[in-house]
């Protein structure tokens, strides 16, 4: 691209930071924008917000290629939005507020032609139902786009340039405009569909793994009933060609996977059986692990829960992000004991839950159980501090020298 047209990227957070760093280090004219203040204070003096491989470089990269960071939206031929799109517990219907209120501030400063990317991810006919009827109402001409990301947080920078995408729009025109920015940095296949197509197509992709982890789960289940090792059978069946079982854990976290089949259900309540059992089973697991936990107390003479430690807040390996995180999940259930148990996570320093202690020697220490929900490099490369211990390893991926481990 680099033609002189300027990108407005609005929404810093996990993907649009990213995608705006990319941008940029790829000879794009780019102002990043986000409402908060602290955050664009940040990024205006060589900080960058959160963790992830990679990141502190593109930041640098895209500084010296000259992007900006303000609150404000600027006149821009192209937005490209990335502002959440959380949904209603209740009605589990998505709340459009955030794409809103981005629009209309869009509206206001746009040059007339400009073309607006939505790359949030919204539950299908969103766009339809909310953003269109506003850009009628507009004397600016303002062209829709949904480009619906795929990255993979903890490897956010290899997947921007690798994945493919979907550009869904309402003329070949405007989406061979947008694919070209796009080919400025990323090497997948792009993809150009319809608008709505774009819209369900992202929600089935994180519907789908939901429900093959609900599966794995399920399986894990039936092995421990079945007195089998859940890991080697689908060590074994994924041998076969077309088998791939995904792993069974502690629970389904994080802002997409737990949340966008969400989007289903409440727009299909009727339809959506498997989906919702799926969903179901994933937010069982957090009940089954603490079912495991007492089991395993039993079995040890451990009466006092101030023996047992929790490892890992966040919602997966190596991210600082704890949305929907198992171990919160786990929490909110309010057992008994569960806010006696220490938690620790190396990647989270602030403090999120009450028990939360901020160094792994102040997790080990007094404890003869530790619970691992999330397998950290940090304490792969670190087991041997979990030697004498008793670890419920729910990832399966803990060194099991010197320690008596239990798995799912
Ligand atoms: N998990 C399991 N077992 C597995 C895989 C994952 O229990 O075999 C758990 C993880 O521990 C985590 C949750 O599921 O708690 C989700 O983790 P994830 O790595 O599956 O997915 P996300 O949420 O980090 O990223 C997903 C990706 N979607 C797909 O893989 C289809 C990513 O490509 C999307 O861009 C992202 O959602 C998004 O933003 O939508």
């Amino acid at each position: 691209m680099s033609n002189g047209k300027l990108i407005n990227v609005v929404g810093l957070g996990y993907i649009g930071l990213p995608t705006s760093l990319i941008l940029a280090a790829n000879k794009n004219n780019v102002v990043g924008t986000d409402l908060n203040k602290d955050l664009v204070h940040m990024l205006q003096n060589g900080k960058v917000t959160f963790e992830e491989g990679g990141l502190v470089d593109l930041y640098n990269d895209a500084v010296s290629h000259g992007i900006k960071f303000k609150t404000e939206y600027v006149e821009a031929d192209i937005y490209i939005v990335t502002v959440p799109t959380p949904y209603d517990k209740e009605s589990k219907k998505i709340d459009p507020r955030y794409i809103l209120s981005a629009t209309n501030s869009v509206i206001e400063v746009a040059k007339d032609g400009a073309i607006l990317v939505i790359e949030s991810t919204v539950s299908p006919g969103t766009l339809d139902k909310y953003v269109r009827p506003i850009l009628a109402e507009s004397s600016k001409k303002i062209e829709l786009v949904h480009a619906p990301e795929r990255i993979l947080p903890g490897a956010m920078i290899s997947e921007l340039v690798n994945n493919s995408r979907t550009i869904g729009a309402d003329s070949i025109d405007v989406a061979n405009e947008i694919k070209e920015l796009y080919e400025t940095f990323c090497v997948g296949e792009i993809a150009i569909t319809d608008i709505a197509t774009a819209e369900m197509s992202k929600v089935v992709e994180n519907t789908f793994r939901d429900i093959n982890i609900a599966f794995a789960n399920e399986l894990a289940k039936i092995s421990a009933e079945a007195n089998l090792d859940v890991y080697e059978v689908i060590r074994i069946a994924n041998k076969h060609p077309r088998v791939n079982i995904l792993s069974p854990g502690p629970g389904v976290g994080g802002h997409c996977i737990s949340v966008d089949p969400w989007f289903l259900v409440g727009d299909y309540p009727t339809l959506t059986n498997l989906i919702l059992k799926a969903r179901n089973v994933n937010d069982s697991m957090p009940e089954y692990i603490y079912e495991n936990i007492l089991e395993i107390m039993r079995e040890n003479n451990i009466t006092d829960f101030r023996e047992v430690g929790l490892y890992g807040l966040s919602y997966k390996e190596n991210v600082d992000d704890t949305r929907e995180s198992p171990t919160l999940q786990f929490l909110d259930l309010n057992k008994e004991g569960m806010d006696q148990m220490d938690v620790f996570d190396p990647f989270i320093t602030k403090k999120v839950v009450d028990n939360q202690v901020f160094s792994f020697d102040e997790l080990l220490d007094g404890k003869k159980l530790i619970v691992v929900f999330v397998a950290h490099e940090h304490i792969i490369e670190n087991d041997e501090e979990l030697n004498g211990k008793i670890v419920f390893d729910t990832k399966n991926r803990i060194n099991r020298d010197y320690k008596k481990v239990y798995t799912l």
